[in-house]
């Protein structure tokens, strides 16, 4: 590997014969030490102290990776490991990750710039890491058997390459890939343009995540990897609502989020009171001719969107998937539909002999939110979270843009509730209420018969 060859020549080793012990010896003093981050909070951007400057990114419940300058070129460490990650407070998973989290750290690098990252597996079994959508040697493409040999558990391997194209990217690993990513090995990547570019503005908050899903039975901590679609915790770069950080912006601001997904089905990304447009996608910028406003746009398997806004309304608006049982946390799989089922009697019988019985459902589902019923230990509720006015009742792929007139610029902390001006909230009718009109068409006869033909030939009533 010449970046190998390049150290030992720095070092004044090559050449000859030099004792295996002596090279690896080397070889690990040349790493940069892994940088370890153990909190699951949304980090401060990380500006950069070396190389090129850019506007940093804010990773949702995440972080970015440090880096150093060697001769001019970028060198990150990423340690492939298990990992705990909190998905929620009171909810502990136990995932493989890179530097002790899942998702790994964000890269952030700029356009043209050489990239060198060591990757060590610390996992149990064999990975490799590829570059999600980077132009690259295809030698560097990290794909298991195809481009390389699989990086065995203790073994480090090196990547090189030059991120040519700014854009929006992820890395994960193309080896036991099944397991690996239903395990939480992923992350982000984003390459910052050089300079101006016609297609990328410049924004004043920057957000990334990435969609991911688990299925962890509750009251237990490891993901169940075979499970395809039936995922039960459906995450945003490792957290469930309420445990998602919220994104917070100055009215007036201009937002980017990043979005990549990394599960395996596509998730509508829905946002209140703004409209948006895509302004790249997996393949970069988009043209300006290709744009156009909307509320929901879908991010399907394997895609980066990102999308752009102005946030000119103030308050709490909520973001979010719009598939609502990914709105959901664990439990809300195999509970049959009750609503409309009256359980009063059937209740009171089973009551006699089981007397902890509980019947959820015929009202609707609701009253999960409320109901303080006992939950296995490490679970969090399947609809919850409470606001200023009662429970959000939602969980998973949930959280809200938080715009506020006072804002700091690069503040990021949580504003708290928004405080509506007066008059401006849904209020509650209480006048008297008139009997709804219904209208009636005089000339139908009291009952209707209707004649179907199917086209088979049957006939129906
Ligand atoms: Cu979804």
């Amino acid at each position: 590997m010449s970046s190998r060859r390049s150290f030992l020549q720095a070092l004044g080793l090559t050449g000859g014969a030099v004792a295996a012990a002596t090279v690896s010896r080397v070889a690990m003093a040349a790493l940069p030490e892994p940088v370890i981050q153990t909190s699951p909070d949304t980090m401060a951007p990380l500006l950069p102290s070396t190389g090129r400057p850019y506007n940093p990114v804010v990773t949702l419940n995440g972080w970015t990776l440090p880096w150093r300058m060697n001769q001019g070129v970028k060198e990150f460490h990423l340690v492939a490991e298990p990992v705990v990650r909190e998905m929620a407070p009171g909810m502990k998973a136990h995932l493989w990750g890179y530097n002790g989290q899942s998702p790994g750290p964000t890269i952030e690098v700029v356009e043209g710039d050489k990239v060198r990252i060591f990757v060590t597996n610390k996992l149990p079994e064999h990975t490799t890491m590829h570059w999600h959508g980077q132009r690259l040697p295809n030698g560097m493409d990290g794909v298991g058997g195809l481009t390389q040999p699989a990086i065995k558990p203790g073994k480090t391997f090196v990547y090189e390459f030059v991120a040519r194209r700014p854009g929006t990217f992820m890395y994960h690993p193309h080896a036991d890939e099944m397991t690996q990513m239903a395990m939480g090995m992923m992350g982000f990547w984003v390459t910052h343009p050089k300079g101006k570019h016609p297609l990328i503005d410049e924004v004043q908050r920057d957000y990334c995540f990435l969609l991911n899903s688990y299925d962890i039975e509750p009251g237990s901590y490891t993901p169940k990897i075979m499970t395809m679609l039936d995922q039960n915790l459906w995450s945003w770069n490792s957290r469930v609502f309420p445990g998602i950080d919220p994104l917070v912006a100055r009215q007036h601001d201009k937002v980017r989020i990043r979005i990549g997904n990394l599960t395996m089905t596509n998730h509508p990304i829905h946002l209140h009171g703004h409209e948006f447009m895509i302004t790249g996608t997996d393949g970069g910028p988009t043209p300006k001719s290709t744009r156009w406003h909307e509320v929901t746009t879908d991010v399907a398997v394997g895609q980066m969107r990102q999308l752009e806004f102005v946030a000119d309304e103030e308050g709490d608006w909520a973001f979010h998937c719009h598939k609502s049982h990914h709105t959901m946390n664990a439990m809300g799989h195999d509970i049959p539909t009750m609503i409309g089922v009256d359980h009063q009697d059937v209740s009171r019988r089973i009551t006699q002999l089981i007397p902890d019985y509980m019947v959820m459902g015929e009202r609707g589902m609701a009253d999960m939110a409320e109901m303080e019923m006992p939950l296995p230990d490490n679970t969090v509720p399947m609809m919850t979270g409470q606001g200023p006015h009662g429970s959000v009742e939602m969980g998973g792929m949930f959280s809200m843009v938080k715009v506020r007139k006072d804002q700091k610029a690069g503040d990021y902390k949580d504003p708290g509730w928004f405080k509506p001006p007066a008059g401006s909230v849904a209020y509650e009718w209480t006048g008297p209420l008139a009997q709804p009109a219904r209208q009636v068409d005089k000339a139908a006869p009291a009952q209707l018969e209707m004649s179907v033909r199917k086209p088979t030939g049957h006939t129906g009533h």
